[in-house]
């Protein structure tokens, strides 16, 4: 039988606003279908979203949802988590939302190791307000604020958020998609902050001016950048260059997840307790 996706989503809201072959769609789908796979009841689930095309996954899921300001979507889900730490709560941002006006927030998620979910939606450009340099933009690529190329050296967002302190850390791409729904399910088993570097197409305002304006070839260029954690760990270091390598990356299941570290000092200082700060290491 065919997959109920109706069931998780605002059916009323459909068709989406994204456009035509947009990878935000097959990146909707797998997290469906990862929280299917983890039985979680969507009333438990809350979806936190900041504002780009990537900020719309807040609409449309049908579970409780947080469409908050542009990089702030971190701090809302924060707050949300610390009330309700039994409750799963996801965040979903762009790569201009959770690196650049939002990447301040995502440093101190990640540094807290708070029992998050963060799917960053890497389509390397502002893609809402029309092609404006974001912090993953390729040196060389056109865009409006870059009219004779970009210079402004780019961010690996899995090294910046395993270097910050997220527990867990992994990279996927629209090209797989059962492969993303997977990484997604082992990210949300985790108990800490798990980081999700997802590369995904924007054929249209990325793609138009730098020669991959269908949907295929933007994919085929994400392809030719990425390559598994297994492939990549056998490159030189000369051949490294430029190339991405997908699959989890960083996992740390000893670090303790932020909201029990609240917990034992919440409990200790009702108790009289001394606290014992070796225990939240
Ligand atoms: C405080 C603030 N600054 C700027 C904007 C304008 N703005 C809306 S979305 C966006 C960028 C979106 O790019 P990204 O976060 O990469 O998400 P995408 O649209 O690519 O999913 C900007 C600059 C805003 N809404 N609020």
């Amino acid at each position: 039988m065919a997959f109920n996706y109706d069931k998780y989503l605002r059916t009323d809201k459909m068709p989406t606003l994204w456009c035509w072959g947009c990878g935000d769609g097959v990146i909707l789908k797998a997290l469906i279908r990862a929280i299917d796979t983890m039985g979680w009841d969507m009333n438990d689930v809350c979806v936190v979203s900041g504002i780009g095309c990537s900020g719309r996954f807040s609409g449309y899921l049908d579970c409780n949802t947080i469409h908050t300001t542009h990089g702030r979507a971190v701090a809302y889900a924060t707050g949300v988590k610390m009330a309700n730490p039994d409750k799963h709560v996801i965040v979903v941002t762009g790569d201009g939302d959770g690196l650049a006006i939002g990447g301040n927030h995502t440093i101190h998620g990640c540094r807290r190791n708070i029992g998050l979910n963060h799917i960053l939606i890497n389509n390397f450009i502002y893609a809402l307000t029309n092609s404006q340099t974001s912090p993953t933009t390729p040196k060389g690529m056109w865009t409006v604020t870059a009219q004779y190329g970009n210079i402004d050296p780019s961010f690996d967002a899995c090294k910046l958020a395993t270097a910050a302190g997220a527990s867990f850390v992994a990279r996927g791409s629209v090209i797989e998609p059962e492969k993303l729904t997977k990484l997604f399910v082992e990210g949300f088993s985790h108990d800490g902050y798990s980081f999700f570097d997802v590369f995904s197409n924007c054929h249209i305002n990325l793609g138009r001016k730098n020669k991959m304006g269908e949907a295929v070839k933007n994919l085929e260029w994400i392809k030719g950048r990425t390559t598994s954690k297994v492939k990549f760990d056998m490159l030189s270091d000369e051949e490294k260059k430029g190339i991405f390598p997908l699959g989890v990356l960083h996992k740390d299941k000893e670090k303790i997840e932020y909201t029990k570290a609240y917990d034992k000092v919440r409990k200790a200082a009702m108790s009289n307790e001394a606290i014992n700060f070796e225990e939240l290491a």
